[in-house]
């Protein structure tokens, strides 16, 4: 009986929570916070004259409220300099809304991607999932720049997406929820009841989706999801059936936080804004009068012991089966390299030994991707890709991040998306 009374308490306090609350927030527990502050700060160090300058690391910055301001003004500078004329429409969606995080005025740069997304169109009938995350930002930052044009846009974008079936994915998923729950925000009193409908009818297959793929411990696709997952679920007007969370999915981010699964900038990027409580949506109302500087407060780190570097075994298989190529292979070799080396060590090292190993890079915002293996090129309009498993599960990690363990069987498989 105590029992019951005690789950009807709880379920008409959920409710509660719901309609009156909306949002399910949570944040991080002041012990938490100089683990978080040290991950911005060495996001923050990651911008420097030479990279690639990631105007997501620029959003999340602004968003957070940054600490080194230097980094600031030099990324800010070097994206107000970039050239658009080959950047995708997620690229250039990406550059307004950090431009626009540093209260800078992207320009003519919103009226380019206007035009691009006025003649957007998936690239086939049954696109991938993933094909509609760069079009979700930019719809996303037309939404924040000018949401009267962007309507008409974001119709056309929410009709294609309900008649796609293909497979769902979180990340865009999330994008899409953003980008849409921007445009429901922003419809005009009085204009047709039809564009809610619509962007309400996305959003709810949208969400539900996402909230089935809500893990036991919290985690909402896979750890490197959770991050964008958190900031659509934590916005979207309309709740999904089971009610997430917010708490159990903070608790397992800052635990894999401290697993040490955040150092790629970009990762970091993705996280830190539901960390600090932020969103996408909130890119339009940062602040940028100069705070009196701030300091994070950061852990004390303890100094590394040095480990004898002992060498481990990889066996790593290059293997493309794909019909239309005319040079079908498999190949395997065992590369010896030093204890916790990355991935990208043990490529090098097979390139060095063979060949028929040799392989290219493409520098993008997550670090080096590989581009082709043994001559076969990955190839947009074919779908294909090198994706990489650890025996015959996929990593969600790049080669430059990930880091594998002795006798571990690295594949890349060269395959379609
Ligand atoms: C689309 C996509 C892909 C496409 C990219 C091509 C395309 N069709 O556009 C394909 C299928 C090729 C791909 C491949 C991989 N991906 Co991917 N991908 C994405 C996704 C869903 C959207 C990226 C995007 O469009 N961004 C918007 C545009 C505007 O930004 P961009 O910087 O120009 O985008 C480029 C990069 O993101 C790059 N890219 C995509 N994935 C990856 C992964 C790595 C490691 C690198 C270095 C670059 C890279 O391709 C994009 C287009 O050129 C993201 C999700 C996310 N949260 O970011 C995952 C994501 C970036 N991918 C991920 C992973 C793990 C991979 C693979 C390593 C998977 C595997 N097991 O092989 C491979 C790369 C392997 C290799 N050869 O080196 C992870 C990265 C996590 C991490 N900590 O590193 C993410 C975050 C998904 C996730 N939640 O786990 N991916
Ligand atoms: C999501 O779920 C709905 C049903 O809730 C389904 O109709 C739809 O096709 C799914 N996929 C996407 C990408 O929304
Ligand atoms: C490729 O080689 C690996 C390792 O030798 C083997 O397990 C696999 O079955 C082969 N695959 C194909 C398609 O030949
Ligand atoms: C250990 O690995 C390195 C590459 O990191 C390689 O050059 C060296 O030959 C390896 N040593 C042995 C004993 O295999
Ligand atoms: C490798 O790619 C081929 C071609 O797409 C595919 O048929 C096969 O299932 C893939 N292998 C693995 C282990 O994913």
């Amino acid at each position: 009986m105590a029992w019951f009374t005690f789950y009807l308490l709880n379920l008409l306090w959920a409710t509660a929570g719901t309609s009156t609350q909306t949002r399910s927030s949570c944040s991080v527990p002041p012990a938490q916070q100089p683990l978080v502050d040290s991950m911005q700060v060495l996001m923050e160090n990651s911008v420097t004259h030479s990279t690639y300058p990631n105007p997501s690391v620029l959003i999340a910055m602004n968003l957070a409220g940054p600490y080194n301001l230097e980094a600031q003004k030099l990324l800010t500078r070097q994206l107000m300099a970039t050239d658009t004329a080959d950047m995708t429409v997620g690229q250039l969606a990406l550059t307004i809304m950090a431009l626009t995080s540093s209260c800078r005025d992207p320009g003519n740069k919103v009226s380019t991607l206007q035009r691009q997304m006025e003649t957007w169109a998936p690239s086939s009938p049954n696109a991938e999932a993933s094909s509609f995350y760069g079009p979700s930002l930019a719809i996303l930052a037309l939404c924040q720049k000018n949401p009267e044009a962007a309507l008409p846009i974001a119709a056309r974008f929410a009709k294609t997406l309900l008649a796609n079936s293909s497979p769902f994915n979180v990340d865009t998923g999330a994008m899409v929820t953003l980008a849409l729950t921007c445009m429901y925000n922003k419809i005009p009193v009085g204009s047709e009841e039809g564009y809610r409908t619509l962007f309400g009818q996305v959003l709810e297959n949208t969400v539900e989706n996402i909230s089935k793929r809500i893990k036991n411990n919290g985690i909402i696709g896979d750890i490197y999801s959770t991050g964008l997952a958190m900031q659509a679920l934590s916005v979207t007007p309309k709740q999904p059936n089971k009610e997430w969370n917010c708490k159990e999915t903070m608790d397992v981010v800052l635990n894999e936080i401290k697993l040490g699964k955040f150092h790629n900038p970009m990762s970091i990027a993705q996280i830190l804004p539901s960390l600090k409580g932020k969103t996408y949506l909130d890119v339009p109302h940062t602040s940028c009068s100069p705070d009196p500087e701030v300091h994070p407060t950061l852990p004390s780190h303890p100094t590394p012991v040095p480990t004898i570097a002992s060498n481990i075994t990889v066996k790593y298989t290059i293997n493309n089966q794909l019909r239309g190529v005319e040079l079908l292979f498999n190949f395997t070799i065992d590369v010896s390299v030093k204890s916790g080396s990355v991935l990208l060590v043990v490529l090098e090292e097979a390139q060095r030994k063979s060949s028929t190993f040799k392989f290219k890079t493409t520098m993008t915002s997550w670090g080096p991707i590989v581009s082709s293996i043994n001559n076969i090129a990955e190839n947009v309009n074919h779908k294909t890709y090198w994706q990489f498993l650890s025996g015959k599960t996929p990593l969600n990690e790049g080669v430059a991040d990930y880091i594998p363990f002795n006798h571990e069987h690295i594949t890349a498989n060269f395959t379609q998306y």
